[in-house]
């Protein structure tokens, strides 16, 4: 057999009584920058994640740590997310009216949060450096996204100490019709960790994508399921380190484990690749 009916095997599964477990294109890339051919990848489901170490500088973390010092936290309605997640800055999946859209109160919470951002009074605007570090080689534009001709939120900021229960992301199943003006071919999640914790705080992603018996696992009210929902999946755990960014497939479930020993503060927003070509971010 060649090498390469060998590969083909493989993939099918059945080579000689070997059965492949792992999924060539269910992997976490790291990479230098997030370059055009990375984010198609991600796109087309031909990797799960792309990992920039070193996405930002430890001076830069540091000066946005040391404005978020200053801020207010929230946490997110106690109903939906358990344990507890703090947050700086309004996510939209906080704001779903009950038919499939936005309620009003996101964008009167919006305002706050913008605010509560420039009162920070840092010399840069951190999301607009993470959205020029994804359109570094990207052909397209990378902007924040609108919805009726309003910008929605560029980032938060959260800090998940007790962890995020296994979960995903999708809004083109979160929402009715398109969330944005645009209509998106993908969606992906962008985090840059600004500081770590000691031990704990790794990302965990499941090689599972929703399907409707996951409903059964998945307490009322909850945004995320129990554990068992991924069964015996694939999964990769990473473990961040301050500084990186990484950008992956939020419909494959995923879970943070919880902190132990120092803060886990992240920023991070979502990313829709339009019909277009281009990159519109929302939180
Ligand atoms: O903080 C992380 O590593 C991932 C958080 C998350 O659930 C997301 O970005 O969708
Ligand atoms: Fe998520």
């Amino acid at each position: 057999m060649s090498a390469v009916d060998s590969v083909a095997g493989n993939v099918a599964g059945n080579v000689a009584g070997i059965v492949e477990q792992h999924d060539p294109h269910f992997t976490a890339v790291t990479s230098a920058e997030f370059d055009r051919a990375g984010i198609a990848e991600l796109a087309a489901g031909r990797r799960a994640a792309t990992r920039v170490p070193g996405f930002a500088s430890p001076a830069m973390c540091a000066e946005v740590l040391e404005a978020l010092t200053e801020a207010e936290f929230e946490s997110y309605g106690a109903e939906r997310v358990s344990p507890r997640v703090m947050r700086f800055g309004v996510g939209v999946s906080d704001h779903r009216d009950g038919g499939g859209g936005v309620s009003g109160g996101y964008w009167e919470a919006l305002e706050g949060g913008v605010r509560g951002w420039q009162g920070l009074s840092l010399p840069f605007d951190p999301f607009r450096f993470c959205r020029d570090g994804i359109g570094k080689h990207w052909p397209g534009e990378v902007v924040v996204g609108r919805r009726g001709g309003r910008e929605l939120g560029a980032g938060v900021a959260r800090e998940p100490g007790g962890g995020f229960v296994v979960h995903y992301d999708d809004a083109s199943r979160e929402f009715s019709g398109n969330l944005l003006d645009v209509a998106l071919v993908a969606q992906f999640a962008f985090n840059l960790y600004l500081s770590v914790p000691e031990s704990g705080g790794e990302t965990v992603v499941w090689r599972h994508r929703w399907q409707p018996g996951d409903e059964e696992f998945r307490p009322a009210g909850s945004y995320g399921y129990r554990e068992e929902v991924v069964g015996s999946a694939e999964s990769f755990t990473l473990r961040p380190r301050a500084g990186e960014a990484l950008l992956f497939d939020p419909r494959n479930y995923h879970a943070v484990r919880p902190s132990s020993g120092g803060r886990r503060i992240a920023l991070g927003f979502s990313v829709g690749l339009t019909d277009e070509g281009d990159l519109h971010v929302w939180a």
